[in-house]
């Protein structure tokens, strides 16, 4: 559902797979810090709203966006994870490095996604102006950094196999 329509921390809390036992690798961007610390802390909290052990979450930080997907990776590659929560954001300026750096960060996550084991969630916030990124951080639409916990504990819930236990679903 569109931003504009869905507020991006109002979940059903009984909906939620609890994380207990979880590790969970959070990678922040510095740049834009004013929306990038809300977002993490959005995500560090709702992971604790639900069941998420502090001392089960990592958090590392790298100078931009286009970083993440080193960080990521690094995290990725570790194996101490369960999940890894990529967070940024990019406002658009007037200059190309807008289109450069989301399409990399995309595509970086994305592969990272389809080639390892451990789901990796885009919490990278692509807006035309701060206005609209602060709307995403905590204001008017909520704040990702929450919908991109939610989304990992999803997807550690899920069984993606053909094995006998999943079939009777
Ligand atoms: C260079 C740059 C620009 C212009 N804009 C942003 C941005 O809006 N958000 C962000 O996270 N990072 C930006 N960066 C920095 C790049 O992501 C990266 O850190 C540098 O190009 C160095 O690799």
């Amino acid at each position: 559902m569109a931003t504009e329509l869905k507020n991006l921390s109002s979940y059903d809390p009984t909906m939620v797979p609890n994380g207990k036992g979880r590790k969970i690798g959070i990678v922040y961007a510095e740049w834009n810090e004013n929306i990038t610390h809300a977002l993490r802390d959005g995500a560090i909290k709702t992971l604790i709203d639900n069941g998420v052990e502090e001392s089960d979450i990592t958090v590392a930080s790298v100078p931009g966006s286009f970083e993440l997907i080193f960080g990521a990776s690094q995290m990725v590659k570790s194996g101490c994870y369960d999940a890894v929560i990529a967070i940024g954001c990019v406002i658009r300026g007037d200059t190309p490095h807008f289109d450069y750096i989301c399409e990399g960060v995309t595509a970086g996550l994305s592969k990272l996604n389809v080639e390892y084991d451990v789901p990796v969630i885009f919490g990278l916030i692509t807006t035309n102006n701060l206005q609209q990124a602060e709307e995403r951080s905590g204001g008017r639409l909520g704040n990702k950094g929450d919908e991109c916990a939610v989304t990992a504990l999803h997807m550690l819930s899920q069984r993606f196999d053909n094995t006998s236990s999943n079939k009777s679903r």
